[in-house]
């Protein structure tokens, strides 16, 4: 799969990216990450990427044609799935949306800031508009790396059998079981006894019963 991600803040991604799953997906030859700095598709004199509203208002809009130009440059170069745009405004992001953005070859993610894009960006280019929950972020850049890495770890052969993304929370509809670890007994704070057990069958049906009660307690919604 290729990611192409469309930014003014290049930089933001490069820690993220370097490290953990993201970084695994790329070594595998499993994950591709172009970064673009939208300002270098800038025909402007002083490299303008934003103007004011028209009709007023507060603060700067992202100008179309930088956008325009990266977007049509990487179009004439292979077939996109999809195009999305980090919005606030966009539909929430979970996990169905990241199975479904999984089985895409080649996507392109644009990042928005200050007050906003063009509208014309999205009516011309924008196939899928994604936000990452109910709250104001300064720029699409953390959502974006958010969609990378919830997408990149259920690539198949990403994780490890052991670290498997269908054991998720989520994955099944339900909350994860708690884990733990050595020591058994921690100041008195002890392990499960069934997990201790080696009865194969009775953990399974343990951990169930604690992903069932688990969701009904904090996430009774997904059991709706
Ligand atoms: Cl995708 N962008 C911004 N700027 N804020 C957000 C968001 C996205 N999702 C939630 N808040």
């Amino acid at each position: 799969m290729r990611i192409d991600i469309l930014t003014l803040f290049p930089d933001m991604f490069t820690g993220v990216f370097a490290h953990s799953i993201i970084h695994r997906a790329v070594e595998r030859g499993l994950l591709e990450l172009h970064i673009h700095n939208i300002r270098d598709y800038s025909t402007d004199r002083h490299h303008r990427v934003d103007d004011y509203p028209f009709g007023g208002g507060a603060g700067m809009v992202m100008m179309i044609e930088p956008i325009a130009a990266c977007i049509e440059q990487l179009k004439g170069e292979r077939h996109y799935d999809a195009v999305l745009f980090m919005t606030p405004d966009g539909k929430t992001f979970n996990q169905q949306k990241a199975n479904r953005l999984s089985l895409h070859k080649n996507m392109m993610v644009l990042c928005g800031h200050y007050k906003g894009v063009d509208e014309r960006v999205r009516e011309l280019f924008i196939d899928e508009e994604i936000s990452i929950g109910d709250y104001v972020l300064s720029g699409g850049e953390i959502a974006a790396m958010i969609i990378v890495d919830a997408v990149a770890r259920i690539i198949p052969g990403v994780l490890n059998d052991e670290t498997s993304a269908l054991t998720d929370s989520f994955q099944d509809g339900l909350l994860s079981p708690p884990v733990y670890t050595r020591p058994a007994d921690y100041q008195g704070h002890k392990v499960p006894d069934i997990l201790l057990s080696g009865h194969a069958k009775k953990i399974e049906e343990w951990k169930t019963e604690q992903q069932l009660a688990r969701t009904q307690a904090r996430r009774p919604d997904l059991l709706a």
